[in-house]
């Protein structure tokens, strides 16, 4: 059985130093898939000044586009060009007013999974929220009703069933940074574990 796929010529200089290509679209998660149930689905905001909480409803009236991105787990999976449909974060970030001394987010999820991300990492124009993956409702395996993509950082960053952003002044370790993943996570890099 083979697993992995050449890159396609073009398509090599697009794979990050250790990863090969994977076959299909792997899922990768710990744990459990966790229940969410959309008619309680909410999303809290905190840690700023506009702490609020969103309903489904709130969300999807943000306005929705789609996009390309490539994808790399710290396994040593891409996948290349996947299709999805989704939410700017800077469309959401509209709403929110962060503290001047912001500089962190903590990425919450259904299933007490998290994520720290820096504030600088996270509203980038190419970073969303997912909600169809090439065409179709985000299966909940890969964190529907919605997650997080964030492209330019391993794939871990992109928190699945996201329910939450906690802005902070300080940063602090999400799940996988607190058991020996690196803080930052850049693939180019090879930022897969911390030093420490
Ligand atoms: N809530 C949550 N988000 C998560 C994870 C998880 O276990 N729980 N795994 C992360 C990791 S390590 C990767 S590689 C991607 C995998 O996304 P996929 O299962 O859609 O391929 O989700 C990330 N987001
Ligand atoms: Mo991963």
């Amino acid at each position: 059985m083979k697993f992995f796929q050449k890159p396609s010529p073009g398509e090599e200089d697009r794979v990050p130093p250790g990863q090969h290509l994977a076959k299909g679209f792997p899922v990768l998660t710990y744990g459990e898939i966790p229940q969410v149930n959309m008619d309680t689905w909410e999303f809290r905001v905190w840690g700023c000044a506009t702490a609020k909480t969103l309903s489904w409803d709130d969300f999807m009236a943000l306005p929705q586009q789609e996009f390309t991105a490539d994808f790399h787990c710290v396994t040593r999976w891409s996948k290349l060009d996947v299709k999805w449909t989704g939410i700017k974060i800077t469309d959401l970030m509209k709403l929110i007013e962060v503290e001047p001394q912001a500089a962190y987010v903590m990425e919450h999820c259904y299933g007490g999974y998290t994520t720290n991300i820096s504030l600088e990492d996270f509203v980038r124009e190419e970073n969303f929220f997912a909600v169809k993956l090439f065409g179709e409702p985000l299966p909940e395996k890969h964190g529907g009703p919605m997650r997080l993509i964030v492209p330019h950082l391993y794939a871990w960053k992109s928190a699945k069933w996201i329910n939450g952003l906690e802005f902070l002044e300080e940063d602090e370790p999400g799940f996988w940074e607190r058991n020996g993943y690196h803080n930052r996570g850049e693939p180019w890099a090879q930022e897969r574990y911390s030093s420490l």
